[in-house]
């Protein structure tokens, strides 16, 4: 069953047969995860809230969680591997690179979210089990998506420590902005193999009731320059919003193949992280050195005449490099990191959005024209 959200069905809200509250964190596996969390403290504006590591009884792992409004990271590495897991997370960075292990989302009942999950063909990494301390208690289950790639469900209603059982408070690792840099998380991507798209949209139809959004790149757009065919699933809320790209075949390599090429396999190529001034938000980031994509000159050019007047001048866009998209809902505001390691696989992009719930479809020409010329810098097109 494929069925098109354009705004919130009201059906929804009826009988949504897998409830959830939005993204309870993104978590990555990394090489070194304290100097991740300094980075996301320095660079994104994030500030670390809880810890998990040997001071507190986890010899395994070390763990950094960061928030920002409500958008949630956090990072583990391995310390010295004991257990499945620990093994897991280790050949997780040796074959990956730093990435993604773990889209969490939060449920209101774990229990049901992953019993609908596991009857309509999800395979199941955990069955539900509790983690309690002082803090209370909290019901977590997992399935298993793309790749390597997990979905954790997380149920947390009884509990109100900093993150989960076993994890600490802590403290900001430099002193946070006055003002965030971003709130939320908007949207997470994956990547996955030629033709496994529909597969996957599928997917997430049958095991979460998840619909798709109207926005997809297809053929047409795929072969004349984007080189990716790409669908959006959506919660009946639009809380949760997961695009799935594949590559496709056209003149140029995909940059999806590059990424399945170096990441090595399907996983998670980009988080979208929603803030209310871009302008702010681009400032403060490249000033801490994250570098983002570049866009031509021409672009601003011809700009107001296809996307109207915005919030911010054209100029200030031009100089930010910040992209525009309209669609019959309003207009966003977009912008695209490099990749944040040196594999060329995860990036990030931040969003303003004023009324459109697109993804920026307008943009795909003179974004994937940058992302080709980053392809070409490395030797990779
Ligand atoms: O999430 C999206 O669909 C947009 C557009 O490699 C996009 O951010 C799609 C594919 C891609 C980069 C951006
Ligand atoms: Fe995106």
């Amino acid at each position: 069953m494929t069925q098109t959200t354009h705004h919130t069905p009201d059906t929804a809200r009826q009988a949504d047969p897998f409830p959830v509250k939005g993204m309870d964190a993104v978590v990555f596996a990394v090489g070194n995860a304290k100097q991740a969390a300094h980075y996301y403290s320095t660079a994104f504006g994030m500030r670390l809230v809880a810890y998990s590591g040997p001071e507190n009884g986890s010899r395994e792992t070390a763990s950094y969680v960061l928030e920002n409004g409500s958008a949630r990271f956090v990072f583990t590495s391995v310390i010295k591997p004991a257990t499945t897991w620990g093994h897991f997370l280790a050949e997780h960075v040796a074959e990956h690179g730093d990435g993604v292990v773990d889209l969490a989302i939060e449920v209101p009942d774990a229990r049901a979210a992953y019993a609908y999950a596991i009857e309509h063909g999800a395979r199941s990494l955990a069955e539900p089990y509790e983690v309690k301390d002082e803090h209370g208690i909290v019901v977590l289950a997992a399935i298993a998506t793309y790749g390597e790639t997990r979905h954790t469900l997380v149920e947390r209603t009884a509990y109100d420590g900093p993150y989960l059982p076993g994890f600490t408070a802590a403290s900001p690792i430099v002193e946070p902005a006055a003002q965030r840099t971003f709130q939320a998380i908007d949207h997470c991507v994956g990547n996955v193999e030629l033709g496994r798209m529909n597969e996957w949209v599928g997917f997430y139809n049958k095991v979460m009731g998840f619909t798709n959004m109207k926005e997809f790149v297809g053929d047409d757009i795929a072969t004349e320059y984007s080189a990716l065919m790409s669908k959006v699933v959506a919660d009946g809320t639009l809380k949760v919003k997961f695009p799935i790209n594949e590559p496709a075949i056209a003149k140029k390599k995909s940059q999806i193949d590059e990424y399945l090429e170096f990441y090595g396999g399907a996983g998670v190529q980009h988080i979208a992280l929603n803030t209310n001034d871009i302008v702010r938000t681009v400032r403060t980031m490249r000033a801490a050195g994250v570098q983002f994509l570049d866009t031509p000159d021409s672009y601003y050019d011809t700009l107001g005449e296809w996307a109207g007047e915005t919030r911010v001048p054209v100029e200030t866009l031009r100089e930010l490099k910040i992209l525009v998209d309209r669609d019959e809902d309003g207009y966003l505001l977009q912008i695209f990191t490099k990749p944040v390691q040196d594999r060329p696989t995860v990036f990030f992009e931040m969003i303003e959005r004023h009324g459109s719930m697109g993804f920026g479809k307008g943009n795909f020409k003179a974004l994937f024209e940058a992302i080709e010329r980053e392809q070409e810098r490395r030797g990779n097109l």
